[in-house]
C-alpha cells in the first residue's frame, strides 16, 4: 500500500473515533436531544461531501411519520436543512403543522404518484419506509405484499428514472427456522417462514438487483427490534420490549405476548438513525454488501428487560399470556446477529447497552407522561 493512501485510511479511521467519542459525551451530558443533534454535526465524511455537491438535489422519507421515520425526518433536517428533507406518509399527523417539515400525502404502491413526488421536489435520496411490519403482515399477507413489494419496485423504478440513491431497511425477519440461530452470519441461509421476511428478502434482492443492472446505489441494514419512546409501538413481534416500559411507567403489570425464554436482538432509536446515517455516508468503495448489513446492539429476552426495570420501578411484573401467532413468528428469527461486516466495512458500533437504554426510555415516557398528566389538569382547569 503507497504511504497516501495508507495515510487516508488511518484518518479516516481517527475521523471515526472522533464520532463515536463525540456521540457518547453529547450522550452522557444531555440526553438524546443533544446526541441526535451530536450526530447531525459529526465531521464530514467523504459520502457527506458527495452528497453535498448534489445538494440541489432532496431527500425523501416514505412512511415518514412511523416508528424510525418520526425520529429521522428531524435528524435529517438538521443534517441537510429543513427545506431538502420531504417527508410523506399515507396520512398526515398533528405533528406536521409544528414541525416546518415539507410533507407530501403518498401511497407508495402507486407508482405515478411516486414518480410525480420524485420529479417535482427533485429528489436524490430516498428513505424507504414505508412497510407493514410481521404480525400485521401476517394478518394481512395480500396488502403486506402490495405494499411491501409494490411500493419497493415503485421506489426503485423512480430511483432508475430519476438516478436517486435509496436506503431501504431489511431485518432479522428476513431469516427463518433453517438459519443458524446464534450469532447468525451476514451472508447464510435466508428462507423465512413469514410473508414478512418473504418480502424482506425478495426486497433485499430487488435492491441488489438495481445495484448491478442499472448501478442504482442502493444500501440497506437488517435491523433487529427496534425500541423507542416517540411513537406508539403497533404490527410488530418486537414490540413487546416497547410495551414493557409504556405498562412499567404507567404503574401496570405488563402481560406479555412471547414466553419467558424467547431471545431476540434489539438496538435502541439512537444508535439505529445513526447505523442509518453513518451507512448512508460511507465510502461505496468499502461496502462489501449492499442488501443487507447485519446490525445489532442487545440479544435479550423478555424477563431480562423486566428486571433492568425493575432497578428503576421496583414494584414492575409481567404476567405471560402467549400469543401463538407473535410466537410462531419469534421462534423462527436467530437469537443473535453476527454483525461484524458491518462493524468492519463501515466502522459499525453499538453506544447504547440494555442499562443505558432502560435508564434512559424511562425517564422520556415518565416526563412525557408527566406532561401529558398537566396539560389534561390544564386545559380541565381552564373549562
Ligand atoms: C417486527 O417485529 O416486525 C419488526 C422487525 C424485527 O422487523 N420490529
Amino acid at each position: 500500500m503507497s504511504f497516501s493512501r495508507r495515510a487516508y485510511q488511518v484518518c479516516k479511521v481517527v475521523r471515526r473515533e472522533e464520532i463515536v467519542i463525540r456521540y457518547i459525551l453529547e450522550h452522557k451530558r444531555g440526553g438524546l436531544k443533544a446526541e441526535t443533534v451530536a450526530l447531525s454535526r459529526q465531521p464530514l465524511t467523504k459520502g457527506r461531501t458527495e452528497l453535498q455537491r448534489s445538494n440541489k438535489r432532496a431527500i425523501l422519507v416514505t412512511g415518514a411519520f412511523g416508528q424510525i421515520g418520526s425520529e429521522l425526518v428531524p435528524l435529517l433536517q438538521r443534517r441537510y436543512g429543513i427545506e431538502t428533507v420531504v417527508a410523506s406518509d399515507l396520512r398526515r399527523t398533528a405533528r406536521c403543522a409544528a414541525n416546518k417539515v415539507r410533507i407530501e400525502t403518498l401511497d407508495c404502491t402507486d407508482t405515478q404518484a411516486v414518480l410525480d413526488v420524485v420529479r417535482r421536489h427533485n429528489i436524490g435520496t430516498i428513505y424507504h419506509l414505508a412497510a407493514m411490519l410481521s404480525a400485521t403482515a401476517e394478518r394481512e399477507p395480500q396488502i403486506a405484499w402490495r405494499l411491501n413489494m409494490g411500493g419497493l419496485h415503485n421506489v426503485l423504478e423512480a430511483a432508475r428514472q430519476y438516478g436517486c440513491r435509496v436506503f431501504f431497511p431489511s431485518t432479522i425477519g428476513a431469516f427463518g427456522p433453517s438459519t443458524p440461530r446464534e450469532q447468525t452470519p451476514q451472508v447464510t441461509i435466508q428462507r423465512p417462514t413469514t410473508l414478512y421476511g418473504v418480502t424482506k428478502v425478495a426486497g433485499e434482492l430487488l435492491c441488489d438487483y438495481y445495484a448491478s443492472r442499472y448501478g442504482i446505489d442502493t444500501r440497506g441494514l437488517r435491523l433487529p427490534g427496534v425500541i423507542s419512546y416517540m411513537t406508539a409501538p403497533g404490527g410488530g413481534t418486537t414490540d413487546y420490549a416497547i410495551e414493557m416500559f409504556h405498562y412499567a411507567v404507567r404503574g401496570e403489570t405488563y402481560p406479555c405476548f412471547l414466553t419467558d425464554h424467547t431471545r431476540l436482538d434489539f438496538m435502541y432509536m439512537p444508535d439505529v438513525l445513526r447505523a442509518i446515517l453513518t451507512l448512508m455516508e460511507a465510502d461505496e468503495q468499502r461496502l462489501r454488501h449492499r442488501n443487507a448489513y447485519n446490525v445489532t446492539a442487545m440479544s435479550l429476552t423478555p424477563p431480562q428487560i423486566a428486571a433492568e426495570i425493575r432497578k428503576h420501578v421496583p414494584h414492575f411484573s409481567v404476567s405471560y399470556k402467549v400469543d401463538r401467532t407473535r410466537q410462531a413468528i419469534a421462534n423462527a428469527w436467530p437469537n443473535s446477529l453476527d454483525d461484524s461486516a458491518a462493524r468492519i466495512d463501515w466502522g459499525w458500533r453499538p453506544t447504547f447497552d440494555l442499562a443505558d437504554m432502560t435508564k434512559h426510555m424511562l425517564q422520556q415516557l415518565s416526563s412525557s407522561s408527566r406532561r401529558m398528566r398537566e396539560n389534561r389538569l390544564q386545559s380541565a382547569t381552564h373549562q
